[in-house]
Parts: structure tokens; sequence; C-alpha cells
């Protein structure tokens, strides 16, 4: 067998807003991220209206890589990455999001971090928006609700697509877009779409249209991007997490593939550039009256995507209910406990089959080139006196789905472009806003009080994944 071929983009994937800090420096402005406190495992973050005195926002100084990059840049040289996954903060480009003009000192830093990778022959991969979109634009415009965001964003990435069109290659729009599919949660539709919902508001046709605009949007920046330079290849960016029937009972398999439906009708329109039929069905049944134009129509069909990028961690499982008889999927109450895996200490289910399953579920869809652009375990690390930290649990979690990852590739044939684990530096977690939750090879000494030195230390997984590069994954 060929294994991975010899330009396989091994990395690590990170978010502008979890790790740069720097929140106020070179003009950036308040992003949604700004405006978010420190929760824990089963503690909500709070979203408070603008920046409050006396609260915990860990994103502000996240762990200054604002100020570090050329440090932690070189230790992931030193690892030997072939790529790096950031996103550009929207904020440090367009600080309120609705200027005309970009800031040019945003736009500067990340001239000056590209340069930086490639100065090491490491490959940026961007997301255009990662969590991160401008906090006016929820207060001016009510968020994704509101069409005019499609001409802001589109205006954003036309600037950056020109801006650094000989730095940056591979690009994505939006960073796991179907988590708002979890719409009773405040969380994913704040993060993905600057959703503030009014209380007893019906949030679900709400939610289906900010997508639909920011699926215009991605579309429009794709068209666009191949306008400025038909070499750029953008993706589209979709967190999956495959949903499993409990038992082979047959409602429980259709409630199974209704859930795959309602969390993934996202993909078919990245990638198709139309809705798939049974969504729009959905919509009738439902009586959502949503604002899809002929025009918006065009555009989806002249925008899809080249490949697809996508995170996995875990897997979910469904069944069916009798007080559900259209079995229809409802994330926050249709979900139960898998008993054939086990979980992280934030209830994540461990499953590395779920990754082959997933690939082969994307390639068989899509026939597109696939990317997995974050993995990773989230676990409480022990820094030891002398300064490293016995991670074998996480090499664990990631051997395992290495070798999945590597059988869907080998046996199974799935076009897999990359794999860039998640968090390859401690950073800030987007759900909980926690440091104490740690994806890295990286230790940052940071903790979730804001207290520590923000010193960097390689744990034991530094010298694994080096080796895993270095031997194109036939060490595992
Ligand atoms: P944290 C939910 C489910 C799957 C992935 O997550 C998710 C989420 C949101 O929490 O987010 C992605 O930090 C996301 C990253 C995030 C990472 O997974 O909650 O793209 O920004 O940090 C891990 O442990």
């Amino acid at each position: 067998m060929s294994g991975f071929n010899a330009n396989f983009m091994w990395g690590g994937a990170v978010a502008a807003h979890q790790l740069e800090g720097g929140w106020q420096e070179g003009g950036k402005g308040i992003s949604v991220a700004d405006v978010m406190t420190a929760g824990a495992h089963g503690v909500a973050r709070e979203i408070t209206d603008g920046v409050l005195p006396g609260k915990n926002y860990p994103n502000h100084e996240a762990i200054d890589f604002y100020h570090r990059y050329k440090e932690d840049i070189k230790l992931f040289a030193e690892m030997g990455f072939k790529c790096f996954r950031t996103s550009i903060a929207w904020t440090r480009i367009f600080p309120l999001g609705d200027e005309t003009q970009p800031n040019e000192a945003g736009l500067q830093f990340y001239d000056d971090l590209f340069d930086e990778c490639l100065k090491y022959g490491i490959e940026p991969v961007i997301t255009l928006s990662h969590f991160e979109m401008p906090y006016h634009l929820v207060t001016e415009y009510g968020g994704w609700r509101n069409r005019k965001l499609i001409d802001f964003f589109v205006r954003f990435a036309k600037v950056v697509f020109t801006r650094y069109q000989g730095k940056v290659k591979y690009w994505m729009t939006f960073n796991e877009i179907n988590n708002q599919a979890n719409y009773h949660e405040d969380f994913a539709p704040f993060t993905n779409s600057g959703l503030k919902y009014q209380p007893g508001e019906d949030r679900e046709p709400v939610m289906y249209q900010a997508a639909h605009y920011e699926l215009v949007a991605s579309a429009l920046a794709v068209k666009a991007a191949r306008e400025i330079n038909p070499a750029l290849q953008i993706g589209c960016m979709i967190a999956m997490c495959p949903i499993y029937p409990l038992t082979c009972a047959p409602n429980d398999m259709m409630m199974a593939m209704n859930a795959m439906h309602r969390r993934y009708w996202f993909t078919d329109v990245h990638v198709r550039g139309k809705y798939p039929q049974h969504i729009l069905n959905y919509f009738t049944r439902r009586e959502f009256d949503l604002d899809i134009t002929e025009e918006d129509r065009v555009a989806l069909s002249e925008g899809c995507v080249d490949y697809i990028g996508f995170s996995y961690y875990m897997s979910f499982v469904t069944k069916a209910t009798d007080d559900n008889p259209q079995l229809d999927y409802d994330e926050s109450k249709s979900l139960v406990s898998n008993p054939y895996v086990q979980k992280s200490d934030w209830g994540w289910q461990i499953d590395p089959v779920g990754l082959r399953y997933s690939l082969n579920w994307f390639w068989d869809h899509y026939q597109l080139p696939l990317f997995i652009v974050e993995n990773g375990f989230g676990a409480i690390d022990v820094q030891l006196p002398d300064g490293t930290v016995d991670d074998s649990y996480r090499i664990e979690y990631m051997a395992a789905h290495l070798r999945e990852m590597k059988k869907a590739v080998e046996e199974d044939g799935v076009d897999l472009m990359g794999y860039t684990p998640w968090g390859c530096i401690d950073l800030v977690s987007a759900g909980t806003g926690e440091m104490k939750k740690r994806y890295g090879f990286i230790y940052v000494d940071k903790n979730n009080d804001g207290s520590g030195t923000l010193a960097r230390s390689r744990k034991k997984s530094f010298a694994w994944y080096q080796q895993v590069i270095k031997s194109n994954g036939e060490s595992l």
C-alpha cells in the first residue's frame, strides 16, 4: 500500500480569537469572542452586552500569540509542520465590519505572520470567519439575520484574497457553519452568525435565514477568489459528528438519516450549489418564510467549493421516540449516549472508527478532496516539575484516529489532502472559554483565572507528532 502522498499536508490548527489576544492592538475592533466570558463543562459562557467591567473574558489576552507568534511558529517548524491553519480576525481588517476601507495595521500583521510561516516552508491555511465576526455587526444589524452582511463579508474576503494571494493558496469560508443546527442553545447561533434571540422568538427559521445568507456570501467569495486568482483553492468547513442509530430498528435508522440531513445539508449547498429537496420540503412543511431569491440561487450555483474541510472530534447517536412521529431531529433533545465508546472529561464521545466512517461518508456523497482541519483531545494536562507533560492519552487518541484515517486512504481510496490537529498549541477553548481544556503538543503556562507566565514547553506528544510527520504517517 502506498500510504499518504508525498505532499500530504501535515500541520496543526488554531483560530485567531483563541490564541492571538491583543484584542485592542493595531486598531482591532471588538469581536463576538470578546464579549464571551469563561465558562466550564456544564456552565455556559455568558454573552454580555458589550465588554463589561469585572468579567473574565479569556480571549482578550488568550495565549498572546499576537506578540509571540515567532517563537510559536519556530516550534511548529521543529515539529515539521507543512502547513498551519489559522483564521484572519475579521476585526483586525474591518474593526466594525461595515467600513469601506480596510485597516492597514491589521493587514500588515497577517503579512508578517504568513511571511514567518513561509520562512520555514509552512503553508498557511486560512479560515475567513472562525467564531470572531465584528460585534458591531451584531448590535447594528442583528448579525447574519441581515442580508447586508453578505456585502460586508464579501468585501472582507476580496480584500484578503487580493492581498495574500501570493502567500496563501488554501482558504475556507465559514468555520463549522453547521454548528448552528443546534439552535436551541445560545453558543452556536452567536459564534456562527452573531445571532442573539429575543425571548420566545421562533429560533429555527432565523437560523436557516442566517445560514442561507452565509452560504450565499461563501459562494460569492468563492467566485471572487477565482476571478482574483484561479490558483486559489476555497473550501467549506463542516463540523462532522456522524449520527448513528441507537439500534437497527427501522425507525431508529430513519431518525439517524433525518439527523444527518438536518446537520449536513449545508455541505450539499456548498458542494452542489443548490439546496437538497428534503430541506426545501421541510421548510414548506414548517411554513418557514425564507428570503431566498433567484439571484441567490444563481450565486450558489456559481460558487461551489473546491474541497471539503471538516473537523472531527466525536460521533453522536440518536433514536426514534413515540412523541416524535415525523422523526424530526432536534439536537438539544434527540441525542443519546453510545454504550460502546468512552467519553472525554467534557463528555465528548471518543470514536476513532467514526473518523473513517466520516471520510467515507463525505467521499461517497461528494467526491471532492477532503481535508481534516481539526481533530484532537481536550484533556486536563499536568505539568511535571521538570516542565514536561506526559500526555500519553493524547498520543493514544491521535494514533487511534490516524490509524483509521490511514485505512480510509489506503483501503477505501478516499482522497485526503491533509491533517491539521486542533489546538496544536494550548489555547482558549471555544465551547467553555477554559484554558484547562488543553489540546496542544505545546503546553502554555496559563490558567483559567488568567494567571500564568505564558511560557511555552514541549509535551510528550510533541516528539511523537514530529515522528509521525517525519515518517509521513508510517510511524503511529
Ligand atoms: P472546544 C462543538 C463541537 C465540535 C467542535 O472545541 C466544536 C464545537 C464548539 O465548541 O468546535 C470546534 O474548544 C471549533 C474550535 C474549537 C474546537 O472545535 O469547545 O472549530 O474553535 O476550539 C474544540 O473544546
